[in-house]
């Protein structure tokens, strides 16, 4: 889909093991646009919001422990087919099964701790986006390369 919108968690082992550069300079280099970033600890509350389409399952208590453990880095990025593009630059959910190049495949071997949380589709896109930013915190501006990005 032409400019989508999704929502980047750097998670907090991303952050505690001194990856925010890594991870953000690999999305940005895709061509995406940061449209949005921030540097928050997530409560409780929007844990579970966020983190909603889990709740019946095993592992959810765990997650939201995790995802509130440390703060996380927030991002929009904007571009033609955001969603999938960040999703194949992430990798597969457990590292296991994410091949070399990838962000969960070269920096994270625990499907516990895959560093990175991107959205799924465009439904959970709009619906993370704004979640975790307000309207006014989010930029719309042009680069001198977007032409070099976008056709
Ligand atoms: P993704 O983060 O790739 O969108 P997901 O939405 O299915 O994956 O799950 C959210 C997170 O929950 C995932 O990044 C890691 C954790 N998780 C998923 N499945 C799990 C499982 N079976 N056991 C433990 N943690 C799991
Ligand atoms: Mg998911």
């Amino acid at each position: 889909m032409p400019n989508e919108k999704t929502l980047i968690l750097v998670k907090p082992d991303g952050v505690q093991r001194g990856l925010i550069g890594d991870v953000i300079g690999r999305l940005e280099k895709t061509g995406l646009k940061i449209i949005g970033i921030k540097f928050i600890q997530i409560s409780e509350e929007l844990a579970g919001k966020h983190y909603a389409e889990h709740k019946d399952k095993p592992f959810f208590s765990g997650l939201v422990k995790f995802i509130t453990s440390s703060p996380v880095v927030a991002l929009v990025l904007e571009g033609n087919n955001a969603i999938s593009i960040t999703r194949k630059t992430m990798g597969a959910t457990n590292p296991v099964d994410s091949p070399p190049g990838t962000i969960r495949g070269d920096f994270a071997i625990d499907l516990g701790r895959n560093i990175i949380h991107g959205s799924a589709n465009d439904d959970d896109a709009k619906r993370e986006v704004d979640l975790f930013f307000d309207k006014n915190e989010l930029c719309q501006y042009s680069k001198s390369n977007d032409a070099w990005v976008t056709e």
